[in-house]
């Protein structure tokens, strides 16, 4: 292994930048950039003074020597701390590949970290996930991988797999003195390990939720108040709010948390019949946004009866995850008091009261991610590729339940709990290819 070194710390200007350095040589490359009275010792930050390529004294900061094996990567560790100046990160940098260090590609810390055994490759793939967590709902969930969750969850149906392996292997090495497994047993096994996927998968549908966030339209005919809410959930006025009917035009999309989980929020012109091109163009795009959006925000004006724009929004999005308000309750109620049965269950209220809000908030997570509080701290399958493997793994499986329903010779089932295991140890990294590794830590910044 040759040794690498990166600048950790993002670009531009702080208070302070860390330059890394990873591998066998890492103490005796910085010992050539750095210069302190005491020499370095394990896990002791030291003062000195940091050399530039001509060994002029470039900045004066910290050394932190950390020894292998004790350390993230496994491998002997030396952190530069020093001003936080992209200038004076660089060169230090260039010191360091002066004095024989290789300039570190994208996540190699990381790919080493899981090459040495620190970290399974789902616990890796989480290290990303954390530094790209938007919320603090996808943060605590990276953390739950990052600390080796899913790997315990794939253990979980792995061991039993093998198991199985294990008896059909000695029944078939040895067939006067090992028994051969029951097949409703083994079927049952291999059943409950499906169920275990299957919930691993449904978990994924959740996880990319707490990722990516909930999509969210404000729709609802001009007036009603959409841009009203729009402003009080953000708590700013964000969108103009005004008594003329046609005001908000284009799409305004802004973002808001509920329970930490990010919500994409987007107003839209209000859906009206209109000969204005402008206001038609603003039409069309709430339409698109409708249809684009995971749940629907359906505001209408329940002080007065519905006019026909009123209905045909509540009609058209009537067959879709919605939450309906009826607004401007402070003015009236004829229209809530008349709705029909579909908008039964609709909310209604003011969005210029705080108890709205609070009901609103609690319908849209409802209608987004059901009346399941998002579990933030369990572990999930947190990419495609894991999601991928785990579809695989179950399809193999079934094949594997299908021959043993046909009555079929039980070690032909062999060879397709093989193929389950592999794939299930795609995630792990226990079966992780070198093309499996690029496409991992392709994604990673470089100094992680
Ligand atoms: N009295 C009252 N007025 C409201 C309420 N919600 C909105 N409005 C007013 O209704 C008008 C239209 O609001 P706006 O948010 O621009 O509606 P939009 O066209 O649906 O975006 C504005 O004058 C708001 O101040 C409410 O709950 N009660
Ligand atoms: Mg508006």
């Amino acid at each position: 292994m040759d040794t690498i070194a990166a600048i950790a710390t993002p670009p531009g200007r702080g208070a302070i930048a860390i330059v890394r350095c990873s591998g066998p040589d890492a103490r005796t490359i910085v010992a050539r950039v750095f210069r302190s009275r005491t020499p370095l010792a394990d896990r002791v930050a030291t003062y000195g003074d940091i050399l530039d390529v001509e060994g002029a004294v470039l900045d004066r900061g910290l050394a932190l020597a950390m020894d292998a094996p004790r350390t993230v990567t496994g491998e002997d560790i030396v952190e530069l701390h020093v001003h936080g100046s992209p200038v004076v990160a660089r060169e230090t940098l260039r010191a360091l590949l002066a004095a024989g260090a290789r300039a570190a590609g994208p996540g190699e810390f990381t790919r080493r970290a899981f090459l040495n055994g620190k970290l399974d490759l789902s616990a890796a793939e989480a290290v990303a996930d954390v530094i790209d967590a938007e919320s603090r709902a996808g943060a605590r969930a990276a953390q739950a991988n990052l600390t080796g969750g899913l790997r315990a969850a794939i253990d979980t149906v792995s061991a039993p797999l093998a198991t199985v392996l294990e008896e059909l292997a000695g029944a078939i090495d040895y067939p006067d003195e090992v028994p051969e497994p029951v097949r409703a047993d083994v079927d049952g096994r291999i059943a409950s390990c499906e169920a275990a996927l299957a919930a691993l998968v449904e978990d994924w549908e959740r996880g990319r939720l707490v990722r990516e966030g909930l999509s969210l339209a404000i729709v609802g005919p001009p007036n009603a108040g959409k841009s009203s809410l729009l402003n009080a959930l953000l708590g700013e006025e964000r969108a103009i709010v005004a008594a003329t009917a046609g005001t908000t035009r284009d799409v305004i999309e802004e973002r808001f948390f509920i329970d930490g989980v990010p919500v994409r929020i987007l107003d839209t012109a209000g859906m009206r019949a209109s000969d204005d091109a402008v206001e038609q163009i603003g039409i069309e795009r709430a339409r698109r946004a409708l249809e684009d959006a995971a749940v629907a925000l359906v505001v209408v004006d329940g002080s007065q009866l519905l006019d026909t724009d009123a209905s045909a929004v509540l009609e058209a999005t009537r067959s879709r995850p919605r939450v309906v308000l009826f607004n401007k309750s402070d003015l009236g109620h004829a229209g809530y008091a008349a709705r029909e049965a579909p908008e039964a269950d609709a909310l209604h209220g003011s969005v210029l009261a705080a108890p709205t809000l609070d009901a609103l908030r609690r319908a849209i997570a409802h209608a987004g991610w059901g009346t399941e509080r998002v579990d933030l701290t369990r572990a999930h399958l947190a990419s495609a590729r894991q999601a991928d493997a785990v579809a695989r793994a179950r399809e193999a499986l079934g094949r594997a339940r299908e021959t043993l329903d046909v009555g079929d010779a039980l070690d032909l089932i062999a060879p397709e709990l093989l193929a389950a295991l592999a794939a299930l140890g795609e995630i792990t990294g226990a079966v992780a290819t070198e093309a499996i590794l690029d496409g991992i830590f392709a994604r990673f910044c470089i100094g992680k």
